[in-house]
């Protein structure tokens, strides 16, 4: 019933069996400014064509939900403004009404299963955010990560989130958290946090293994891959402290709430950052798409 618009290249690619990597468009709409936003969400997509296998950027456009998009269709996406941000509760109602949005980790797990793609690479997700106790703030993408079975490559957690907190709904909910190649969990601009994770591995053919046995035992939802910063790339904790710290106090002044306050908090870190925030952020993003393009391809091969 659903009519799934597949990009010329996904078409391809699933004619011939070839391996594909789903991307979200969150992060282009309400994660990046333009044009950096294009620019980066099209470097990401070659990286993933580099590693050997085909990139797949989710959005919904004019009510039709599409895995890819041609390079004019992102090109308006990443320039259009007020675009809606599209979660579990959201997808359903804009594909009725004809809308066009972009979708998050939650979203983007639901449209990449239905197109049979296990395999989605992002920056971020999100989860739980500091004063939750109050707010009750948690991401609608940690309740996805338990039900649909897509495992998701991320950098760790930003440190707007409680990262001992969002840990912990995670292993409530039964999601297993991967560290790729050490020990401790990531926090996105920093390779380490202060939190081991619960599993490491450090070879993509076994978190793809790890993958389908997830689904031949009938356990519901996916993976949560956790995959440091590239050194080079990282930016201390402390540099950040501060300019997290404001941004929380302003949402918090212009009393933002609910799906507003994730792009709120991200659009003023960049603003303060004048961009550093930005190179991290797309180092990472390519770091993930490329692993994201090895576990895909080990995904296909059972033998691996
Ligand atoms: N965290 C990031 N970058 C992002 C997001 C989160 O570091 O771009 C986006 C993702 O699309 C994620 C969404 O799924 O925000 C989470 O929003 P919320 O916290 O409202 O669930
Ligand atoms: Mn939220």
């Amino acid at each position: 019933m659903i009519d799934l618009v597949l990009s010329s290249e996904c078409r391809a690619a699933r004619e011939n069996r070839r391996p594909i990597v789903a991307l979200e468009s969150t992060i282009i709409t309400h994660g990046m400014p333009y044009p950096q936003n294009v620019e980066v969400a099209r470097q990401v997509e070659a990286d993933i064509r580099d590693g050997g296998a085909t990139p797949a950027t989710i959005a919904v456009l004019d009510g039709r939900l599409h895995i890819g998009l041609e390079t004019e269709e992102l090109d308006a996406l990443a320039r259009t403004r007020g675009v809606a941000k599209l979660s579990r509760a959201d997808l359903a109602a804009c594909l009725a009404t004809g809308g066009t949005g972009a979708t998050t980790v939650a979203a983007t797990m639901i449209a990449a299963h239905h197109a049979g793609i296990p395999v989605f690479a992002t920056g971020g997700i999100g989860g739980v955010h500091q004063g939750a106790e109050s707010t009750f703030d948690i991401s609608a993408d940690l309740q996805e990560l338990a039900q649909t079975p897509v495992t998701v490559v991320a950098a760790g957690a930003k440190a707007i989130l409680d990262i001992s907190k969002t840990l912990e709904v995670l292993e409530t909910l039964g999601v297993p958290v991967i560290a790729f190649g050490q020990a401790e969990f990531p926090a996105f601009w920093s390779s380490k946090s202060d939190h081991k994770a619960p599993l490491r591995m450090d070879d993509p053919a076994e978190i793809a293994k790890a993958h389908r046995m997830r689904v031949a035992l009938g356990i519901p939802g996916g993976q949560l891959v956790a995959n440091p910063i590239p050194a080079d790339a990282e930016i201390a904790a402390a540099t950040l402290a501060p300019i997290i710290e404001s941004a929380q106090d302003q949402a918090r002044q212009h009393r933002i709430t609910g799906k507003a306050v994730t792009p709120f908090l991200l659009q003023r870190i960049y603003e303060r950052t004048e961009g550093r925030s930005l190179l991290a952020n797309i180092a990472l993003v390519r770091n993930n798409a490329r692993l994201g393009a090895r576990i895909a391809k080990a995904m296909g091969n059972p033998e691996s």
